[in-house]
């Protein structure tokens, strides 16, 4: 009768086990289940971005070992710009570490010799005081040890929380933890790290030298630069990432911040998948863009159709057109001209509003377009100037800047360009517009400048002013010169 009494609850709690174990067996479209106990041992292989480590194949939780250093270092913040970052693993992001829920990690912080300041590590994937900073505070030359188990998957922001947390935060100190969901994520055919972030430097953008960081601006939320990966450049032409028509692509996003929300989007793609602020489920389908908080994440997953350069943007536009968020995913392949024709024709077109439209008129003069009567008469250098000032701000300017120098990467400079050397090519640049591969004083470009709609006038107006402007070599260029480059 005893005997009865104990096996009965036991059989009943075989059984119960046995139906949860086929109910969620679908689910997880493996055949190993997944133990629950803690096994084994092993050391993490941390990467830099934009690369993310391997997914992790075991089929149980094991004991991580991290190891973490801290180091600060003056590097590349854009062409010509230095900055002395904090950073965990030497770069800005900080290194990835990829974990599976239920593992014990095993941290291992350090703090290099040369460090001018103590670190520690709040880990938003901890379940405790102060995500671990409590226990990690490292002095210069010292290492900390904790433990934690990632009791919960998700992809999580960590960053450094030694005061001034933001000043450390501020100077490049966060980077990404993944833990993965038991059942792992969806396979996919290439993986990678970007993260946001800004940087409040005495300099505006593009202010060459070392810059120290300037705390007002940090505090009125105006930053110099907003970028992916630690630097203006980190994905642009030759550091794009790579991908071939057809694959899945899953892009884990961070904003380190300190301070601003990131509208994550990628020009020329929709997201299949989001997992809204980096948690375990797709929360939505067909997403244009992304929201990612400050100290927080999102991952995203779509399948490229069709090859060319997709752009990635904190669709602030201004950020990324002008302070930096900007990056590249290249995708090599084969057209597939049902989803994307590319341009199948072009005709004139006479405009369907009114032409004596009084505010078109305006604008039509304002840009110094040019008049029947400036067409005929003899202008002086300095009539050729201003019109040229009003045409250069009015079009020229959108892409290679106020001050003529471009953006890099980009937009190639007319601010002391050698491109400028040859007259009658820069007529025609103008003219018939220019895209391929061109060197402008050493660095290469490959992008597209769209033909001018401008008479002869206009464009001798318009290359007058950039001749005679930022530190060029002067002269004028005639109305004669452009029409000969015409043809
Ligand atoms: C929509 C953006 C855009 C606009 C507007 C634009 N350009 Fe460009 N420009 C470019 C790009 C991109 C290149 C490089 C093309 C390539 O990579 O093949 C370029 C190249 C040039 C070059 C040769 C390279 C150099 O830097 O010296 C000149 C000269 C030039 N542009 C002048 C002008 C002038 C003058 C105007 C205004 C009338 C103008 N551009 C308007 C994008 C633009
Ligand atoms: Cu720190």
């Amino acid at each position: 009768m005893k005997l009865k009494n104990t096996y009965y609850p036991m059989l009943a709690g075989i059984t119960i086990l046995f139906a949860i174990s086929f109910l969620t067996y679908p689910f997880y479209g493996c055949s190993d289940s997944y133990s629950t106990e803690v096994s084994g041992e092993e050391v993490a292989v941390l990467t830099h971005a934009p690369y993310v480590p391997s997914p992790i194949t075991r089929n149980h939780p094991t004991k991580v070992i991290v190891h973490l250093e801290t180091s600060e270092v003056v590097r590349e913040l854009s062409e010509g710009v230095e900055y002395t970052f904090w950073t965990f693993g030497g770069e800005v992001p900080g290194k990835f570490i990829r974990v599976k829920e239920g593992d014990l990690v095993e941290f291992h912080l350090h703090n290099h010799q040369s460090s001018k300041m103590p670190h520690n590590i709040d880990l938003h994937a901890v379940t405790g005081p102060g995500g671990g900073a409590a226990s990690s505070f490292t002095a210069p030359g010292y290492s900390s040890v904790f433990s934690f188990k990632a009791i919960n998957s998700g992809l999580y922001v960590y960053h450094c929380a030694t005061a001034p947390v933001g000043l450390h935060i501020a100077n490049g100190m966060y980077g990404l933890i993944l833990v993965e969901p038991k059942e792992g994520l969806p396979k996919v055919d290439r993986e990678y790290y970007v993260m946001q972030s800004e940087f409040y430097t005495d300099g505006d953008f593009g202010v060459s030298g070392l810059q120290p960081f300037n705390q007002q601006k940090a505090v009125d939320e105006r930053p110099s630069y907003v970028v992916f990966n630690g630097s203006t450049g980190s994905l642009v032409g030759e550091k794009a990432i790579q991908a071939k028509v057809g694959e899945k692509i899953r892009l884990f996003i961070g904003n380190g911040g300190p301070n601003l929300i990131s509208s994550f989007h990628v020009i020329g793609e929709i997201f299949d998948n989001v997992y809204g602020e980096g948690g375990t489920k797709i929360n939505q389908n067909n997403v244009q863009t992304t929201l990612v908080p400050a100290g927080g994440s999102s991952i995203v997953e779509f399948k490229v159709d069709v090859p060319g350069t997709l752009i990635l943007v904190d669709h602030s536009i201004f950020r990324a057109f002008n302070k930096g968020a900007i990056g590249m995913l290249k995708v090599s392949g084969d057209e597939d001209l049902e989803i994307y024709s590319g341009k199948q024709r072009e005709e004139v077109y006479l405009g369907s509003t009114n032409n004596n439209d009084p505010g078109l008129l305006k604008a039509t003069l304002q840009s110094g377009a040019s008049t029947a009567e400036n067409s005929n008469k003899k202008m002086s250098k300095e009539e050729l100037m201003a019109m040229g000032k009003n045409l250069y701000t009015a079009t020229c300017q959108a892409c290679h800047q106020v001050d003529g120098k471009g953006l890099p990467n980009v937009f190639p400079p007319l601010a002391q360009s050698d491109y400028l050397k040859d007259k009658s090519k820069t007529i025609k640049t103008v003219l018939k517009g220019l895209s391929g591969e061109v060197i402008v004083n050493g660095k290469k470009y490959n992008n597209i400048m769209p033909p001018q709609n401008f008479d002869d006038i206009q464009t001798a107006a318009v290359l007058t002013y950039v001749y005679n402007n930022f530190g060029n070599s002067g002269g004028i260029i005639s109305k004669e010169e452009v029409a000969k480059n015409r043809k």
